[in-house]
């Protein structure tokens, strides 16, 4: 593997999970992979869990790691080609990717749809440019467009959790306050097109995700019916990505907050959210609360996820 951008980088999908249940017997199993290596995290917006999760993947790989912070203490950076730069940006990600590129081995990119263009968000240009730049592996930590250490930890965490061979799985929409990015969901509806799952996929008429995630799953517009026997229930906020809508909020309808009044019709499912989650917006204290929500180990698993990940890049490069 020389980069991880989507959920076709892992191949074969079922020797990546069994490879993780594996790593996860023992992640330190592999301590000398990254000796005298370093790993780099690029973070163009905030987080929590994958700066943590993935720094402590590259820890468990024996890794050196280092963590560039772009808006807090390092140069604004100019990201469009031609520009005069006679504005408040100092820097060119043009000499900014090489030069991050010659202090490490492998680098993890995080740059958040913009919501300004809806064909630079699309074409994943910033992680794209470090491709193409850093001389180096480069993986995603949630682009533009996807977000696959995320899909990949959930994926983990639905088969560690399933008791039938093949669950059924919604991914619903639920309201929130800020246009958030389409990422989660489609990396989400990538994974689980490829998984042996009964994938749904549920929101208000207009957030219908770009073709190339949805690939035919069954879009149920009424959440209730969609809920209906769910094994799983994956909630998510995105702003629209249909024009001329493209970035903006349609609704913030809180029929749609996950509650007790729609899990009591699935299959006593286990509830999932990405995290960070706005309670009583995107769900209800009782639920997230609940017994069936298993979002704590789901965070847990992007430490596997990661490592898988790192762990490939570094075999292959
Ligand atoms: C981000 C998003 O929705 O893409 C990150 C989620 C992992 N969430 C927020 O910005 C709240
Ligand atoms: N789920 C996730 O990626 O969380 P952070 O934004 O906190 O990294």
């Amino acid at each position: 593997m020389k980069t991880y951008t989507n959920v076709k980088d892992l191949g074969n999908l079922q020797q990546a999970v069994q490879e993780a249940l594996e790593i996860k017997k023992n992640r330190y199993a592999y301590k000398h992979i990254g000796e005298n290596k370093t790993l780099l995290m690029v973070f163009f917006n905030s987080s929590l869990r994958t700066r943590l999760s993935t720094q402590k993947a590259g820890m468990n790989l024996g890794m050196n790691t280092m963590v560039l912070d772009i808006n807090q203490g390092a140069w604004k950076l100019e990201t469009e080609r031609g520009v005069v730069m006679d504005g408040d940006k100092p820097e060119h990600i043009l000499e900014a990717i090489p030069v991050m590129g010659a202090y490490c081995d492998v680098i993890g990119v995080r740059a958040f749809a913009q919501f300004e263009d809806k064909f630079f968000d699309y074409s994943e240009t910033i992680i794209n440019q470090f491709i193409k730049y850093s001389g180096k592996p480069v993986f995603s930590m949630e682009a533009a467009t996807a977000h696959p250490l995320q899909a990949f930890a959930d994926l983990i965490t639905i088969e560690e959790h399933k008791k039938t061979a093949r669950p059924k799985v919604v991914l619903t929409w639920a309201p929130h306050p800020r246009a958030l990015p389409q990422a989660v969901p489609n990396s989400f509806a990538d994974f689980m097109n490829e998984a042996d799952v009964d994938f749904v996929i549920t929101h208000p008429e207009g957030y219908e995700l770009a073709d190339d995630f949805v690939r035919g799953a069954k879009v149920e517009y009424n959440q209730m019916k969609a809920f209906e026997g769910a094994d799983f229930i994956y909630a998510k906020n995105w702003a629209a990505y249909q024009d001329p809508n493209y970035g903006k909020i349609l609704s913030t309808d809180r029929n749609w907050t996950v509650s007790e009044r729609q899990m009591a019709v699935t299959n006593n499912a286990y509830f999932m959210h990405c995290l960070p989650v706005r309670r009583n917006m995107i769900v209800t204290d009782e639920v997230i609360e609940s017994p069936q929500s298993i979002v704590i180990p789901e965070a847990a698993n992007r430490e596997i996820s990661a490592q898988v990940v790192i762990k490939r890049l570094l075999e292959n490069s």
